[in-house]
Formats: C-alpha cells, structure tokens, sequence
C-alpha cells in the first residue's frame, strides 16, 4: 500500500491551479454538481475530496497541469493555452474551450523604442511560443527566460522587447509600456488524459458533456 491519502484508483482526478484558474473553474465545476469539501483556495490539502464521492481535486502549479494529465497523475485537467502550447509533450486530448480565464498573450515594449535590430532581444516565460513566433516573422529573436516580471526587462535594458499575457493592460501602462502585436487570445481549456479516455469513459465524456453544456449557456 502506496501513502496516497485520500485516492483510490477508481477516482476520477481533475488537476486545477490556485489563482485564476480556480476562480473560475470552480463555478463551472459547481454547476455541473462538482464541489469540494473544503475551500481550495485556503486549504493547505493538494488533494481534494468533493460533493461526489468518486471525484477528487489536484490543486497544483499552473505549469504542471498538462503533465499531471499525460502521464494519468490525474485524468482531466484544466489549463491556460498559453501553457499547453508551451508545454513540450502533447499526448492528451484538448476537447474543450472553458471560455474561462481569458487574456491575450502579446509582444509589448517600450513606447518609441526601436525594433529594427537584426536580432531583437526578447524576454518571457513563453520562450518557446515566443522563438515560433519571430521565427514565423523571419526573425531570429535572442530569447531571454525569465520566471516572472517580465515587465521589468525592458526598463533596465534586459530586452528590448517582451512577451507576457495581458488582461486588462494595467501592468503594462504601470510600467510604461506599450502593447504592440498579439500573438493569440488565451482562454483555459479541459484536457484529458487519453488512457482515461477509454478506461473511464463513461464518467470522463460525462463530464466533457455536462462542462460543454454550461460553456455554451452561461450563467
Ligand atoms: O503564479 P504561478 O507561477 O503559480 O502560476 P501562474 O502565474 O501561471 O498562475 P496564474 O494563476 O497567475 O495564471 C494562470 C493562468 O491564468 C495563465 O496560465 C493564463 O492562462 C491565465 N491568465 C489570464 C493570466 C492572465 N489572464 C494575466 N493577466 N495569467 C497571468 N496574467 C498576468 C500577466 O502575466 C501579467 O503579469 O497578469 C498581468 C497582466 O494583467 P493585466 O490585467 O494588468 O493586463
Ligand atoms: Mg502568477
């Protein structure tokens, strides 16, 4: 006997993020009869029982969603775009659009400032996307990774550009930058993990369904 607690292994698993994700995946999975025992945001639980006895909580860091779900650490999952088209594997279904969590991921810089250089220095957490991206332009960016306030690279001559996700666009004007070009709206998509998809399948594409349902009729 393994020293997982409170997970048997006919549990249904949903992987979520604390943060946004959460806030607005838990109003979705309430209405489709899903809620956990304790309130996730506060509980220092990582696994959550909820209102159905068969369906257990994973609340774990955002970038670690898709791997959770690929390797069947948990058989659904909820994740930004913006993660899974950074995230190196792909081996898990993607079939839903929650239509939650949305913002758009876009090169920003600072007002006036030249982008001309033969080899533009950019910093983001989204190297990845980030290098596609240029490189779909036939531009051969300097990719600088960084782990957070990427807004701060252009201030003290890091980069001369970055790539981040913007909302409302706060950050950005607090800091004295522009948006420039938007490299794809992000919203948080269900993915499933593909073994699950044949051995709960009952249970997994009820889920799908019942989530569809409520993305299409909001509340
Ligand atoms: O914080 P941690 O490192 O654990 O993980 P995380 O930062 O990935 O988690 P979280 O909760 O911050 O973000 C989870 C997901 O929310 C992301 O993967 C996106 O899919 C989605 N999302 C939606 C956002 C935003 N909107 C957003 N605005 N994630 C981050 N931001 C940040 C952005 O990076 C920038 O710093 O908010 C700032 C800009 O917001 P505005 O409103 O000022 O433009
Ligand atoms: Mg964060």
């Amino acid at each position: 006997m393994t020293a997982t607690v409170n997970r048997n292994a006919g549990d249904l698993v949903i992987a979520l993020s604390k943060g946004r994700i959460l806030e607005d995946a838990l109003p979705l999975m309430t209405r489709i009869g899903i809620e956990p025992l304790d309130d996730p945001a506060k509980s220092r639980k990582l696994v959550l029982d909820t209102s159905r006895e068969d369906v257990k909580l994973l609340v774990i860091r955002a970038t670690d969603v898709p791997t959770y779900v690929e390797y069947g650490a948990a058989d659904l999952g909820v994740a930004g775009k913006d993660v899974l088209m950074e995230y190196e594997g792909h081996d898990y279904y993607e079939p839903l659009d929650l239509g939650i969590a949305r913002c758009r991921l876009m090169v920003a810089g600072l007002p006036g400032q030249d982008f001309s250089r033969r080899r533009p220095r950019i910093a983001t957490k989204y190297a990845r996307t980030a290098r596609d991206y240029f490189e779909s332009l036939g531009m051969q960016a300097e990719i600088i990774k960084l782990y957070g306030s990427m807004e701060l690279a252009p201030l003290v001559g890091l980069a001369d550009r970055i790539v981040d996700l913007v909302d409302t666009g706060n950050t950005l004007k607090a800091n004295g930058l522009v948006a420039m070009e938007t490299i794809c709206e992000i919203s948080s998509r269900l993915i499933v993990n593909k073994a699950a998809m044949k051995t709960k399948h009952a249970r997994v594409s009820e889920i799908i369904g019942a989530l569809r349902e409520v993305v299409e009729q909001p509340a």
